[in-house]
């Protein structure tokens, strides 16, 4: 039996691309994304490190559900956790991403890289949500390969450097909202939320 999709789903993030993403995927089903800083500007939550996206992902909602449950009125709440895997490197930077990204940067990754044959990555998206009555968890993958050098300027984190596998040989970072968002490892999640909860499909 089909459920009730939501109006609304809160997000809590710091990000503004992870909300713009999410909001253009979730944009064919009429379901609108918010940043939950819009009626709680002020949470903070303690992220686990060491463990996987999932964990992750799930130890924030639980945190954030605590402290603003009563503000939602009925509607969703979603938290995401989520990285860069690069094969040839054991998966670092996993779930170190947003951490590495900071300090060494996309170069650091690319050279790490330096005379290696193998140089596929998968990015991954945990999605933990609240549908009013219990917490669910998702998983999104999106395989690709490391580009040697940087391209583009749309997009975050590691995406000039991301060459979708599905893609026509532009990182993410060559791509506009839409594209990117056809393909996301972010849509993925959201798609498996939405297959998860049975209403019709984005
Ligand atoms: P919030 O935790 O506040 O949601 P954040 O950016 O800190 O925002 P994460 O802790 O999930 O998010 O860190 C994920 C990092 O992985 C992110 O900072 C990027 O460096 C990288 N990453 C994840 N998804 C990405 C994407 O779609 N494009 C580029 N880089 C991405």
């Amino acid at each position: 039996m089909p459920r009730k999709k939501p109006e609304l789903i809160f997000f809590h993030t710091s990000n503004r691309h992870k909300l713009d993403e999410a909001s253009q995927a979730m944009s064919k089903l009429q379901i609108k994304i918010r940043s939950l800083r819009d009626i709680s500007p002020s949470i903070s939550v303690v992220e686990p490190q060491g463990e996987n996206c999932a964990h992750v992902a799930r130890s924030k909602i639980m945190q954030v559900l605590h402290l603003v449950e009563d503000k939602l009125n009925g509607n969703w709440l979603m938290v995401e956790d989520s990285g860069l895997f690069v094969d040839a490197l054991g998966g670092f930077p996993g779930v170190y991403s947003s951490y590495v990204h900071s300090t060494v940067g996309i170069e650091g990754i690319v050279k790490l890289l330096e005379g290696k044959e193998d140089t596929s990555a998968s990015y991954i998206s945990s999605i933990a949500f609240w549908d009013g009555e219990r917490i669910h968890s998702v998983q999104g993958h999106c395989k690709g390969r490391i580009s040697p050098e940087s391209r583009g300027d749309a997009g975050f984190g590691y995406d000039p450097i991301f060459l979708p596998e599905e893609g026509d040989g532009r990182t993410f970072s060559e791509m506009n909202l839409r594209e990117k968002t056809s393909l996301s490892h972010r849509t993925m999640a959201l798609k498996k939320m939405v297959e998860k909860l049975n209403f019709p499909s984005i």
